[in-house]
């Protein structure tokens, strides 16, 4: 799915700002159908929950509405024209003056709706959006929602992360031609002569005759084409490389009312898995960076470009050549400024909480079969495999992204597994032959236990020995890391990236022993388990758990949220910020050397 832009032939206006808001509780019935009650406005991007003092909003657990006035452009007549979300979490309904327009499931991709019949040019419409977060077995991620003796509606889920919900990204009204390039799929590879092929596939229903050309950052064109689908040769190309970005754009016109203008940026670069090596363009790359999560305060997991341009020169200042989109897809803003800027993406759908026993059921309640039909069932599945076709479809173009991770520490040692697991890994093969795929495993399932770990390109692990196991005895810690490395090494013979490992800090806690929660501990911890990475010839990357401190959901046992951030909610760093500095900036410059 393309993301909209403006061209000669196409329009955009920015529908961001505030709009009216209010509680299910307060809008009565029919909501869309007149003015919102109340004076409560929201803006737009941004979660609704952190924005008043109020707890009924936000903790609360159902659906809530938005709405505003759209004015369509008298001067878009003949136009295609569609409304245009980035994000709704979790289930959004579009109701466009008295009509239910759509709906859509999962909050972490974007969707268009048209407006044929319902708005002409020069209308004044009014857009109502209904956004329910509730979690079930039959969404992704999964959750259980119960009703009490008095009513009142609970939400369980078993990720530690605060269930922020709204509209997240930007919405926009559009404008195209009716013949229109509705899709363009780029596929970049090398030949032994050091000349590259871009392929390219062109969707355009109706189109008479499709050109494309692509131009280098100069705007010279290097190569051109014709046809719906082909394949472009540059003889001498510049690669997006790590660290190194490079993007011609791909311009294609299609012919047939009046013609439409499209311009896809393109790295050229290959990615490839080859024994324990992940390799791009050729070479192996070492992944240095983090689990990152959209979240901050007030606007909780709404995108923000101040946000989006900080976070990237913090990364750059403390040498991170890569990050995982844990635990969901992140804006496609942050997608395209790693296209520019060089940066490697592991990028993750919102497959998370797929485990419901981890710890004894830390996360809620006793025992369940995480996989059953009563539990974890076809319907999950059903919704995961959309939440991949969706990823897919919006971010496959990216150079930035080179690895698929289709699930966050899901119960991938217990029964049911495999069975719920090997389709959608065949799913995600099949949508994009071209990257390698990954999950995040848990530290419960073992080498020896792990059921799914075989069906996978790269085996992901998420650690935590010297903070939830062997807590404050790192020589212990260390003992137990390296043995188990060393097994999946052996059973596997496949790369190794460590996705997460990290451990609450406070900041500004110093202790001469290094205890836990102390900023010594951190950095002990830290260099432990790059000792033993060190070690170890199949690890392919560290990616330290979290970049920064960020939001948990109530009833967990965090203060104010997890403390695992080597920077905090507010992006100061903590002391070990600078040991990973000088670590990765020495790694980054013997990755420049060779
Ligand atoms: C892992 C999860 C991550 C949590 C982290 C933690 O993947 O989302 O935030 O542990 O407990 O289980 O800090």
């Amino acid at each position: 799915m393309l993301r909209p832009q403006e061209s000669r032939s196409r329009e955009l206006r920015s529908l961001n700002g505030l709009w009216r808001f209010a509680l299910d509780t307060e809008a009565g019935d029919r909501p869309w159908s007149a003015r919102l009650p109340g004076r409560r406005e929201a803006p737009v991007p941004a979660s609704y929950n952190d924005l008043y003092v109020d707890a009924a909003v936000r903790d609360h657990v159902g659906v809530v509405w938005y709405q505003r006035e759209v004015i369509v452009p008298s001067s878009w007549a003949d136009a295609r024209i569609a409304l245009r979300f980035d994000a709704v979490a979790h289930t959004a309904r579009v109701y466009v003056g008295d009509a239910l327009l759509t709906e859509h499931h999962g909050g972490y991709t974007p969707f268009e709706v048209e407006l044929d019949g319902v708005a002409a040019p020069g209308d004044t419409v009014t857009v109502t959006v209904s956004v329910d977060n509730r979690l079930t077995y039959e969404t992704i991620p999964p959750g259980e929602v119960s009703v009490d003796d008095e009513g009142r509606a609970s939400q369980l889920y078993r990720h530690d992360f605060f269930n922020y919900a709204g509209l997240h990204r930007s919405v926009h009204l559009l404008a195209t031609p009716r013949v229109h390039v509705r899709d363009i799929t780029v596929v970049t590879d090398l030949d032994d002569d050091g000349s590259a092929v871009v392929r390219y596939e062109v969707d355009a229903p109706g189109a008479r005759a499709v050109a494309v050309a692509l131009r280098d950052e100069d705007g010279r064109e290097v190569a051109a084409g014709s046809g719906a689908a082909g394949a472009l040769r540059v003889a001498e190309p510049r690669l997006w490389q790590p660290g190194a970005a490079y993007l011609y754009a791909l311009e294609v016109r299609v012919d047939g009312d009046g013609g439409d203008r499209y311009a896809l940026p393109v790295g050229i670069r290959t990615v490839e898995v080859r024994g324990a090596e992940l390799l791009i363009n050729g070479a192996p790359f070492y992944f240095t960076g983090f689990g990152k999560h959209e979240d901050a305060p007030f606007r909780g997991k709404g995108h923000d470009d101040v946000l989006l341009v900080h976070d990237f020169a913090l990364l750059d200042w403390i040498g991170a050549n890569s990050f995982r989109t844990s635990h969901y897809p992140y804006a496609e803003e942050v997608l395209e400024y790693a296209d520019r800027h060089g940066v490697v993406v592991i990028d993750e759908t919102a497959a998370v909480g797929l485990h419901f026993n981890m710890a004894g059921g830390v996360h809620g309640g006793g025992y369940k079969p995480t996989f059953s039909p009563g539990t974890l069932n076809d319907a999950t599945r059903e919704a995961h495999a959309q939440g991949i076709r969706e990823l897919i479809a919006r971010d496959k173009n990216h150079p930035s992204v080179v690895l698929w991770c289709i699930t966050n520490e899901p119960a991938s040692a217990e029964e049911g597994a495999r069975e719920y697991f090997e389709p959608l890994v065949e799913l995600t093969r099949q949508l994009d032959p071209t990257r390698p795929v990954t999950f995040a495993n848990q530290g419960d399932a073992q080498p020896s236990t792990d059921r799914i770990a075989d069906l996978f390109d790269v085996i992901c692990l998420n650690r935590y020995y010297g903070w939830y196991q062997q807590h404050g005895d790192l020589a212990a810690a260390e003992r137990h890391l390296e043995r188990e490395l060393r097994e999946w090494a052996e059973r596997y013979g496949k790369p190794l990236a460590i996705t997460e490992y990290g451990v609450d800090t406070v900041a500004g806690l110093h202790h001469p022993l290094g205890t836990p929660w102390s900023e010594e501990y951190q950095i002990e911890f830290l260099e432990m388990y790059h000792r033993v990475f060190d070690r170890i010839p199949e690890v392919i990357g560290e990616q330290v758990w979290n970049f920064a401190d960020f939001q948990t959901k109530p009833g967990i046992v965090r203060v104010d949220g997890n403390k695992k951030g080597v920077f905090t909610r507010d992006r100061r760093p903590k002391s070990v910020a600078r040991v990973l500095r000088q670590r990765w900036l020495g790694l980054r410059e013997r990755a420049e050397r060779s």
